[in-house]
């Protein structure tokens, strides 16, 4: 059994590599739902969507998200009739936003909805939302608060942020399928992909018990970084970094898992770091363009991961050595 933790594009394009490489009956990809928002009256999950895409194989590959199949009628008509636009719905995309706000509203949870809607598109792994509960992540930025959609797509990450919140986090009660993973003895590695740290991965450590139930896992837990060479690979996370007074690096990522971290995965470019970053440090190729990269890095992480358990069981962990 792996656990995945994932949020955006680059975690998804993990997520996919894994997918390949192991038992997709061993893989359980626990998504991010704080970009969720509701918008034209609809319940969207856009991480959890990207990630159900991607492991589909309907994904759009240019864009990251949304599927490659689709046509734009119904945006075109929005436009035409003056409705909002900036977030762009494709026709068949709006097949799945209209379908789960419905079941959400019959009262199904989110979890229930995600995994048969997974199965009717053909996803091997199992894909959980972080918890059922709302979370929701708003950034203070140079304009004031934002949604997250507002900031991310609306604005284009243009915003200057200095602060985030996860909405509802406290309140939030982990997924049972994501606990009880973690506490399965069969777990063999639980692993962070590289997603944006502040957007898509600290928001599932914010739920209570996370935390705990990762440091407790008997699973070495090995990150990828989503930094590499000072730069980041898609997305806001080193723009983020220095407006939060963060040094944009692959070891400033480290530094913010800390205390979770077994093993990490840096690409080769940020071999000087290697030496800043209290884990097992795994230099490799971590730009994923081809199924190829996507296949040979998830590879990588999960020797490395047997690497650190078999070190575990020689107990050189707890001789402090790495
Ligand atoms: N991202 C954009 O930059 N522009 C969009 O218009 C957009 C639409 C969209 C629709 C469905 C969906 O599942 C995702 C969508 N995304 C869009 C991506 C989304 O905002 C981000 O992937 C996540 O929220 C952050 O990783």
């Amino acid at each position: 059994m792996i656990i995945a933790l994932s949020g955006g594009v680059g975690g998804a394009k993990l997520a996919l590599g894994l997918s390949r490489v192991m038992p997709a009956a061993e893989l359980l990809v626990v998504v991010n739902t704080g970009d969720d928002f509701e918008h034209l009256g609809l319940s969207i999950s856009p991480d959890i969507d990207t990630v159900a895409y991607t492991l589909a194989g309907l994904a759009n590959r240019e864009l990251g998200w949304g599927r490659h199949d689709e046509t734009w009628s119904f945006m075109a008509t929005m436009e035409a009739l003056g409705g909002q636009t900036w977030f762009r719905l494709g026709d068949r995309d709006m097949a799945l936003h209209i379908e789960r706000t419905r079941r959400l509203k019959a009262g199904e949870t989110l979890s229930a909805v995600t995994a048969d809607l997974c199965r009717r598109m053909g996803v091997g792994p199992a894909v959980v939302p972080m918890t059922d509960d709302p979370v929701r992540t708003r950034l203070l930025t140079d304009l004031g608060w934002l949604d997250f959609q507002e900031y991310f797509v609306h604005r284009r990450c243009e915003p200057v942020v200095s602060q985030l919140r996860f909405q509802g986090a406290g309140a939030a009660r982990p997924h049972p399928a994501f606990i009880a993973a973690l506490a399965d003895p069969a777990l063999q590695a639980v692993v962070i992909c590289p997603s944006n740290p502040f957007i898509s991965v600290e928001p599932i450590l914010a739920i209570p018990g996370v935390r705990d139930a990762l440091i407790g896992c008997n699973a070495p837990i090995i990150a990828v970084s989503p930094i590499i060479a000072g730069r980041a690979v898609k997305g806001p996370t080193a723009k983020m970094m220095t407006e939060l007074g963060l040094d944009p690096s692959a070891g400033t990522v480290a530094q913010r898992y800390a205390d979770l971290l077994d093993g990490y995965v840096i690409d080769h470019a940020d071999m000087a770091e290697v030496v800043s970053i209290d884990a097992r440090v795994t230099l490799a190729r971590t730009l994923m363009t081809t199924i190829e990269d996507r296949e040979a890095l998830a590879r990588i992480v999960l020797d490395a991961a047997k690497v650190l358990r078999r070190r575990e069981l020689r107990g050189l962990r707890h001789s402090g050595q790495r």
